[in-house]
């Protein structure tokens, strides 16, 4: 069984219809009349199979996914530690309900989060099924361990699509626009984004450090909630400091810090998590997508006496931690050690800046080249200005498709391409990938 899937999907792109293919067009027409038009697929092409970094459609197209289903997939597709751990944790037993009757995968999970989050505090998680979910909760829990209200959040944050998540999310198109009334106590200050202010991470934190003293007053604040890198934003950077500075002014202040480590988690940025570049030490993090390799598992980990301030029966859910996907995450960070994927995403992070610098010097609509890792982006401008250039994005997006490449656009005016392939890409594969991005961005410029 496996060896004919593997044979089946190969390592190579290969384009063989017209893309979208016809059995794809066809499958897109019937989800017309049964899915809600309200959610959308960038790139339309319907998946039947996948191994490491190629993903096999229904046409026969061998797709090569810079993409990772948007982080998830770090360790790859159908990678044989994860496929032998969740069939035979499906034979099993499939759920219980965590609450109700307890399983050893639950404890085994907390643990290493534990033991791969920043810091060697004691610490302790709650396991849900969404990065939203854990982001709710990690608020719910910070609230209720300071006795305040407040939550700080950033320009250009994304933390998830449920009532308070859209509320803590910057970008009201698509994810807000007339979905609310939004959850009360959330404040936004500026995001430190060099490539637009220019500052330090110092000034920058200043200047965030001031609004929320003068305009939440520090003793209101509950939590500063914070992607390291952000994601959805547009794979903005935070300079040197930033994150430190505002670490060290929740600590002063009887704040929490939480890490948002849901897209950028988890080797992704060739350390475990992103906060580790400059030895932050959060007080919350919360994890989602890489953790489980595709199976839906989140977490919010945090310093014992935080987490175990909730009262009894204050967290929960039917599924959270659910069986399956806590052998994934299991399988995943084993994985994750065995195959030094920290080591590849520092790696690939070399090809893919090496490849995207040198082509920034020949086109004039490549603003910045930035990130860290497998969390690479272009941002694209009109030339000679900082102008967002969405138009550019699209067609970037579009030309890669049409050759069989996952890329994904991202940012709040959708002018940024960002680059997540699986970490266990190999080298041809990714330079392959490139080649085809690198003639898109000339084509578009
Ligand atoms: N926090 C930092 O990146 C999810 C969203 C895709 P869920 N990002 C992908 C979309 O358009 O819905 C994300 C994230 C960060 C929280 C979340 C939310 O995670 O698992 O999508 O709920």
């Amino acid at each position: 069984m496996v060896s004919s899937i593997e044979s089946s999907v190969g390592t190579e792109r290969k384009v063989v219809t017209e893309i979208p293919g016809p059995k794809s067009q066809a499958l897109h027409e019937r989800r017309k009349l049964s899915v809600s038009a309200g959610l959308t697929n960038g790139f339309p092409i319907y998946i039947e199979r996948g191994e490491g970094a190629i993903l096999l459609d229904v046409d026969g197209n061998h797709i090569l996914d810079l993409g990772s289903g948007i982080a998830v997939t770090t360790i790859g597709h159908a990678v044989p530690e994860l496929v032998d751990a969740v069939s035979a944790q499906v034979a099993a037993f499939t759920h219980t309900c965590f609450m109700v009757t307890p399983y050893e995968s639950y404890i085994a999970v907390c643990e290493e989060l534990a033991a791969v989050t920043p810091g060697t505090h004691a610490k302790t998680s709650a396991l849900f099924n969404s990065g939203s979910e854990a982001v709710e909760n990690a608020v719910k829990i910070a609230r209720l361990a300071t006795g305040r209200q407040a939550i700080v959040v950033f320009d250009h944050a994304y933390h998830g699509r449920t009532n308070l998540t859209m509320a803590l999310t910057a970008k009201n198109m698509p994810y807000k626009d007339r979905f609310g009334p939004f959850a009360p106590e959330i404040y936004r200050v500026p995001m430190s984004y060099p490539f637009i202010d220019g500052l330090s991470g110092a000034d920058a934190a200043a200047r965030a450090i001031k609004m929320i003293e003068t305009q939440v007053g520090a003793n209101n604040v509950a939590a500063l909630l914070i992607e390291p890198i952000q994601g959805e934003g547009g794979f903005i950077v935070p300079a040197e400091g930033f994150l430190p500075a505002l670490s060290e002014w929740t600590t002063q202040n009887g704040a929490l810090f939480i890490a948002d480590e849901i897209q950028s988690g988890f080797c992704r940025t060739g350390d475990w998590f992103a906060v580790d570049h400059e030895g932050v030490i959060p007080d919350i993090v919360t994890t989602a997508k890489g953790l489980a390799g595709g199976m839906p598992l989140a977490a919010v980990t945090g310093r014992a006496e935080i987490m175990n301030a909730v009262h009894e029966g204050g967290l929960g859910g039917t599924y959270g931690g659910n069986p399956v996907a806590a052998v994934a995450a299991l399988a995943t960070i084993k994985t994750m050690r065995n195959r030094n994927l920290v080591g590849r995403a520092r790696e690939l992070e070399k090809i893919m800046l090496t490849s995207l610098k040198s082509l920034q010097q020949d086109v004039a609509i490549i603003g910045e080249v930035r990130g860290r890792g497998a969390m690479i982006a272009i941002e694209l401008v009109q030339p000679g200005t900082k102008t967002p250039n969405a138009a550019a994005a699209k067609s970037i997006v579009s030309y890669c498709n049409k050759n069989g490449v996952i890329a994904l656009a991202c940012g709040t005016y959708g002018n940024v391409i960002r680059l997540l392939p699986p970490l266990v890409i190999t080298d041809e594969q990714l330079n392959d990938g490139l080649s085809v991005l690198v003639a898109a961005v000339r084509a578009a410029g």
